[in-house]
Order: structure tokens, then C-alpha cells, then sequence
């Protein structure tokens, strides 16, 4: 029997000898990897931050003190040890963990996350709290350097330096984002962590130590002396320190015994410190040590044997592929990314390409911003970027694109329900948020064929325009010149099957439910909308004077959604039949199977074929008013997505 076996809770651990936490350290390691073969999930990044999670729970108090993760995909091992082991092979799954800390899930995590870069905003006002209310927990932030790219902990790091309450900011820098880490604090910290700048840092350091606060760190043994690389002065280039931080650093993150002596001294500390610790993603499993982008997130896998499964074509290898021809075929055409070149199939494009592709770092706005700086020089700039991110850039979409009419694409990923990934990362808000700006239109295709055909009518026409596609595979279209791809009616739906009594107006991916639905049924018409904004309103009056009753499926949020600009023009026009809109009912949806969700909410096949049966008068009684809840759902009543039993594996990690 392991250690590990007898820790159910964080007390449990701080009775474990200091000299075998290392040893519990390589437990957690080999139970995340356990568990990530079993079901998938965000190995390398868990398998990096062991170490730190040990000295963290040994040292302090999760329950009362607040741990704050970043992105919270690093917390496999403090999930573990805080009672969640036994429900870990559920993580991502239907009704299982998160795959981030979520504060309904567990009191010992602080902050419910998912997106980068929120811990030091939220660490601040925690810390704030705290001291109003004269109280003495601890706050500790645990940021990536990924996650320190993006503008929101730049700007909440000059805010600590300038409040400067007391908490600590752990960096765990592996040099990695998805990919490599970009910018200029990169190359920064790189730089940090050559050998002879840390003696002379060391040297610095101890002097810095000398007198005042910092005299009990001056003070320390020899141990101190190989751990303390630098305490900086004021004179210091340090940026963490011209930040107002006291930096510490930078020290092996993979030590318990160096980071546990620094995470206690830096306690006795006022003021805000950073602790910078260096780390490798994927530490100690050596697939994952030598291929950390592919083992980011893993699906599951042999551990006997580990090989990262191929994943099917999808959607991002599409536009990637279609992104090199139009860059071949116009040296204007360029692709931005927030550090998401894998999952947004850029991989090759980027390769193709280098010097019309930006990586900008986890910062969408200053992608979208940066887009409309080239765009108003006359280049024609691509943001490619997933649904749930783009809400980070909206100021940007309005203010530096929209209002100037700019010609810049968004073409918009893992629109719909994503997964695993959950309630943080579903892409079902962007038609709300982006119908409501002027100038800017909105595509939805059906296939890969329409897909590169829309980017390219996109880029062709000008103007604000964004082109959205969801998570996962589609057919590859057929390799054909950019001059042959076709063209596009912009703005006009395209009917699918001729009805009599109700049309189906479906977008992307519903298109299939609503041609499933229908069947060979003749009352039966279904329509692919492919436009949002603008909506082909010609087509939908001939359609709801024709017929007695209309209805709309999306995989989006059903206000603002797709349904409500339909139902905005039926109101409008006073359009005379009647409109059913079908939906994500305004709930949050957490992490589950897409397909599964989309029934339980109301908009899948199943749930399509029943509203259709109750509107034509097929249905019995009871399933009428099954039905008739699902479309119609307010949100008061949590739908069965919401909370449902562990079921099926976890989708694919972001
Ligand atoms: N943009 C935003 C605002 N949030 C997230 N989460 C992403 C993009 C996508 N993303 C991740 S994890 C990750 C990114 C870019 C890399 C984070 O790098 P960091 O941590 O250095 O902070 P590391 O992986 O341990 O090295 C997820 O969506 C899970
Ligand atoms: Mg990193």
C-alpha cells in the first residue's frame, strides 16, 4: 500500500515525514498518469506542478487559506488530495469532476476557471477581503507562464505592486504555453534562468537579503544558499520587481524540500512576493517530457505502451488547410492566433507561412487589435480563435474593428458545446454577442466545402466578418484550386428538403439533426440558414406564410442566439406562423458528451423529432409536454445535462 492510499484529506498529508513528501510527490505523478490513460485529460501540465502541489498542501490550509489555480488544468494532484481521488476516473465525463477547479465542487478550490489568466485579479480581491475584515488566511496565486501572456495578470500584477497586499504569486514557469510560450517576458525569463547571470543573481541576492523584512531569509543555512538565486533591489532590472513584488527566484520546482523552505519563509513576508519556480511540463513521464504539446491534453492511452492517438480531420485541419491557399494565392492574407495553433489547425499554415502568422500569446485582444493594424494598412488579416475566447477580444471586435468597418475575418472555432473542457469553454454565446455590432456579419457552414468557400467570399468582400465551425471532425473536402472552390450567395439560405407544414431552419451542425429529423416525412422542410447576420429574411416570410409553423435549432444559447434573430424578424415583419426555437435553454452547461447534451437540452435529434411530432399533432399527450419544457425551458429548472450520473469518457482536451 502506498502513501497515497492513506491520504483522503490534506490533514492526512501534513502527517506524512517531510523527508517522503518527494516520495508522495512521485505517487501523485504516477496516479495522474493512472488516470489520464483511463480517461484523458490535461496530463503533462498536472504532471508538472506535483511537487508544488505537495509543498503547497503540506504547508497551508486549502480549506481556509485560497489556492488559487490559473487555468486549473494543472490540478489533477491537488483534486487527489483533497478527497476527489475515487472520482477522478470521472473528470471531464458526463456528470463527473471538472476538469478545472470549480468552487461548487470542492471547498478547497477557491476559484471556478478555465480561461487563462484570471488567478492574480482574483487572488487581489481575495486578499482585499481578507485584510477588510482584519482576517489572516493566506492567499496564493499559481500562474503559468502561459497564462502570465495575457494582458488581464499584467494588469492585475500592477495593481498588486501597487496595492500590495500581502500574498504570493507562484510562477510556474515551464516555458511552455499549448505550444512554446511566445513574447518578450518569455524571452525574459529565459534569460533569467542562465547559469552564470544566477550566480551573479545569487550574489545579489544574498546582499538584498541582509537587513530589514528579508533579514530572516538572509539568515538561512547553507541550503538557502543553493535555493536563493535572487532577491532583487531596487535598482534592479527585475520587471516582477519594478512591478512593486518581491521576486524570488528562480528555483527548481521539482525540489519539495527548496520549494517548501522558500513557500515558508516567503509566509513570514509582507507584501506581495513572487516565487518563481521552474518546472517541466510532463515531468516524469518521459512521452510526455519529450512531446509536451501532444500530451497537453491526452486522450487515453495505453500507459504501457503510450501513443498519442491521431485525431480525425476536423473542422480546424480544414480551415488550417484552406488558410495555406488563400495565403499561396494572396500575400495579404495573414493568421492570428491566441496561443492556439494546435487546436486551430494552424500547424502547418504556421510552418507555410511563418512570416504572415502571429502567435500573439493567451491575449485575443491584442489579436484582434493587432488585425485591425494590419487591416487598416491594407493587409487582410484572419483571427482565428475559439468561440469562448473570442468573449475576451469583445471590446476589440466593436471598437477597433467594427466601428472602422475594417476588413477582418474572425474565423471563429469550437463554436457549440465543446465537451469535456465544460462550462468555461463552451462556445455557445458568440451570434449574441457578435450579432448586436454593426458592420460585422455572421456564416455558419454546414461542411468543409462551404467552410473555405465563406472564409474566402469573407475575405473577399471586406468588412467585419466572422465564420464559425464547431469542435470535431468533418469530411475533407476536396484538394481544388482556391479559384474553383464556389461561390457563395452571401446571405442566402439554401433549402435542403421542400415541406408543406413545417420548416426546420437549422444552422452548421443541426442541419444533419433536422435532416434526420425530417426523414422522408413530405410535411417536413428543412432549410440550412448558413447566415446569421445578415438573415436571409426573403426566404424565412415565403416559409412562414407557407407553412403553420417554423421552427429553429442551434447549438448556441438560445437569447440572442440564432432563434431570437428570427424571431426578431417574425415580429418585424409580422411573419404569420408559429416560431419554436430550439436550444442551450440559458443554463450553464458543464462538461458532458456534446451529443448527449444536446438531446437532454432539448435540440438534439431525438428531442428535434419529438417538438416536430407535438407541432404536427403526431404525439401523445405526455410527450407533448416533454417536449414543449425542453424548447421552451426558461432556466429556472436545471435540465438533465446539468447534473447527471459519470457516464461517458471525456471529449478531447483543449
Ligand atoms: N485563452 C484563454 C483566455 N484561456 C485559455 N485557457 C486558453 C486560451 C487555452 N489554454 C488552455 S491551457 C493553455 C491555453 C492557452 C496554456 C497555458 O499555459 P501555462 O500552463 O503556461 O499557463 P501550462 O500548460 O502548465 O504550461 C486551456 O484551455 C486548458
Ligand atoms: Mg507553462
Amino acid at each position: 500500500m502506498g502513501r497515497l492510499d492513506e491520504i483522503h484529506a490534506p490533514s492526512d498529508l501534513k502527517r506524512v515525514p517531510r523527508h517522503e513528501l518527494a516520495a508522495v510527490a512521485d505517487e501523485l505523478r504516477d496516479e495522474i498518469v493512472r488516470v489520464c490513460s483511463g480517461v484523458g485529460g490535461h496530463l503533462a501540465s498536472s504532471l508538472g506542478a506535483v511537487e508544488l502541489t505537495v509543498a503547497l498542501h503540506y504547508l497551508f490550509d486549502s480549506e481556509r487559506d485560497r489556492f488559487v489555480w490559473d487555468v486549473g488544468h494543472q490540478s489533477y494532484g491537488h483534486k487527489i488530495l483533497t478527497g476527489r481521488r475515487d472520482r477522478m476516473h470521472t473528470i471531464r465525463a458526463h456528470g463527473g469532476l471538472a476538469g478545472f477547479t470549480t468552487t461548487s465542487e470542492s471547498p478547497h478550490d477557491a476559484l471556478t476557471v478555465g480561461h487563462a489568466s484570471t488567478s492574480l485579479a482574483a487572488s487581489l480581491g481575495m486578499a482585499l477581503a481578507r485584510d477588510a475584515r482584519g482576517d489572516d488566511y493566506r492567499v496564493t496565486a499559481i500562474i503559468g507562464d502561459g497564462a502570465l501572456t495575457g494582458g488581464m495578470a499584467l494588469a492585475a500584477l500592477n495593481q498588486i505592486g501597487h496595492v500590495r497586499p500581502k500574498m504570493t504569486v507562484i510562477l510556474n514557469d515551464n516555458e511552455m504555453s499549448i505550444s512554446e510560450n511566445v513574447g518578450a517576458l518569455n524571452h525574459y525569463m529565459r534569460h533569467m534562468q542562465v547559469k552564470p547571470w544566477l550566480q551573479r543573481a545569487e550574489r545579489d541576492g544574498k546582499r538584498a537579503l541582509s537587513g530589514g523584512v528579508l533579514e530572516p531569509l538572509a539568515r538561512l543555512g547553507s541550503g538557502a544558499k543553493a535555493a536563493t538565486r535572487r532577491f532583487f533591489d531596487p535598482a534592479s532590472d527585475n520587471p516582477f520587481h519594478a512591478m512593486g513584488l518581491r521576486y524570488v527566484g528562480p528555483i527548481d520546482g521539482h525540489d519539495v524540500d527548496e520549494v517548501l523552505y522558500f513557500l515558508e519563509h516567503i509566509d513570514a513576508l509582507d507584501g506581495p512576493t513572487m516565487l518563481h519556480i521552474v518546472t517541466r511540463k510532463g515531468k516524469g513521464y518521459s512521452v510526455a517530457e519529450s512531446d509536451p504539446i501532444t500530451w497537453h491534453g491526452a486522450s487515453k492511452f495505453d500507459p504501457a505502451n503510450p501513443v498519442a492517438k491521431g485525431k480525425p480531420y476536423g473542422w480546424s485541419n480544414a480551415f488550417g488547410d484552406a488558410a495555406i491557399q488563400l495565403a499561396d494565392a494572396d500575400d495579404r492574407v495573414w493568421v492570428l492566433t491566441p496561443a492556439m495553433r494546435e487546436g486551430s489547425g494552424l500547424v502547418s499554415y504556421s510552418k507555410h507561412h511563418p512570416e504572415r502568422y502571429l502567435d500573439v500569446g493567451i491575449a485575443e485582444d491584442v489579436a484582434v487589435t493587432t488585425a485591425a493594424g494590419l487591416a487598416l494598412q491594407g493587409e487582410k488579416p484572419i483571427v482565428a480563435i475559439y468561440s469562448t475566447f473570442l468573449q475576451r477580444g469583445f471590446d476589440q471586435v466593436v471598437h477597433d474593428v467594427s466601428i472602422e468597418n475594417l476588413d477582418v475575418v474572425f474565423a471563429i472555432d469550437r463554436a457549440g458545446l465543446v465537451g469535456g473542457d465544460g462550462a468555461t469553454h463552451q462556445g455557445v454565446y458568440d451570434l449574441a454577442y457578435l450579432r448586436a455590432i454593426p458592420n460585422l456579419e455572421i456564416a455558419m457552414p454546414r461542411d468543409a466545402v462551404q467552410q473555405r468557400a465563406m472564409v474566402k467570399a469573407a475575405l473577399d468582400m471586406g468588412g467585419p466578418k466572422a465564420i464559425r465551425w464547431p469542435r470535431g471532425s468533418v469530411d475533407a473536402p476536396p484538394e481544388a484550386d482556391v479559384d474553383a472552390w464556389p461561390d457563395v450567395a452571401w446571405g442566402q439560405a439554401e433549402v435542403l428538403k421542400p415541406g408543406t407544414d413545417v420548416w426546420v431552419w437549422a444552422l452548421g451542425p443541426t442541419v444533419a439533426y433536422a435532416l434526420e429529423a425530417a426523414g422522408d416525412d413530405p410535411r417536413i422542410g428543412v432549410v440550412d440558414a448558413r447566415f446569421v447576420k445578415p438573415l436571409d429574411r426573403t426566404l424565412l416570410a415565403r416559409h412562414a406564410q407557407e407553412a403553420s409553423h417554423v421552427v429553429t435549432i442551434e447549438d448556441h444559447n438560445l437569447p440572442g442566439g440564432f432563434g431570437s434573430a428570427v424571431s426578431e424578424a417574425f415580429t418585424d415583419d409580422a411573419l404569420p406562423a408559429r416560431l419554436t426555437r430550439l436550444g442551450v435553454p440559458d443554463v450553464v452547461v458543464p462538461h458532458g458528451d456534446p451529443k448527449r447534451q444536446h438531446d437532454e437540452l432539448g435540440y438534439g435529434p431525438e428531442s428535434l423529432r419529438a417538438t416536430l411530432a407535438r407541432l404536427l399533432g403526431d404525439a401523445a399527450p405526455e410527450a407533448n409536454d416533454d417536449a414543449e419544457e425542453a424548447a421552451t425551458s426558461s432556466g429556472s429548472e436545471r435540465p438533465a445535462a446539468v447534473a447527471t450520473a459519470a457516464g461517458d469518457a471525456a471529449a478531447k482536451t483543449t
